[in-house]
């Protein structure tokens, strides 16, 4: 392993954002295409309001990702719903199925949906100042379930990998979903 500089960056506890940033990943509602259940609701939002940004990730710039690393970086979720279901990440596992994952609760209110391979759901809900552990072999995605923006920090091994697949196809075997006013979890029915 080549020697590389200690460095620092700014996390600016208002907005989330990193401060110097590597590239930023921005994900719109087009870029979610088959993620939310109501296809009509989404189709409704694109026709009418545009193709909204649902959230954005700042990622510490510079780090390789190489094991031995650490990336990590924030990530900001907008307050809304596509027909009931609250704005959330697409989700991944990691392609190296035995690396773990640390998220730090910034500001606002989320949940934290894990899930294993045989579809087995934990739902933990996160708020400023909450630490989670996404141990290995668990699939992540996070949800707004707040009315301001939801932020929190993430930290991961260099050499973990994302893998969308499984998720991209059939979701998470249950949704949170806004009924009357309720953060809700029901089940997913297109998981099968
Ligand atoms: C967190 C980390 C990142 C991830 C991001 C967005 O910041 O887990 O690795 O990329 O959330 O999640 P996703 O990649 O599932 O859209
Ligand atoms: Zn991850």
């Amino acid at each position: 392993m080549t020697l590389m500089q200690p460095f620092k960056t700014v996390l600016d506890m208002q907005t989330g954002a990193l401060q110097p940033t590597g590239p930023i990943i921005q994900r719109h509602l087009s870029d979610m295409q088959h993620m939310y259940l109501d296809q009509e609701a989404y189709a409704q939002i694109l026709a009418v309001e545009g193709d909204r940004l649902i959230y954005e990730v700042y990622q510490a710039p510079g780090v390789p990702e190489v094991a031995g690393q650490i990336l990590h970086g924030t990530t900001i979720i907008y307050p809304g719903c596509v027909g009931q279901e609250f704005h959330m990440t697409k989700g991944h596992f990691h392609a190296q199925r035995d690396r773990a994952e640390v998220y730090v609760g910034l500001k606002g209110e989320g949940h934290l949906l894990l899930q294993t391979e045989d579809g087995v759901v934990e739902d933990m809900p996160m708020r400023p100042g909450t630490v989670a552990y996404i141990p290995p072999l668990w699939a992540h995605r996070t949800v707004n379930t707040g009315e301001q923006p939801f932020s929190f920090l993430s930290a991961w091994p260099g050499d973990a990998g994302h893998d969308y697949g499984a998720i991209e196809k059939m979701g998470f075997a249950k949704l949170l979903v806004d009924q009357g006013g309720q953060v809700t979890l029901v089940d997913n029915p297109r998981f099968l």
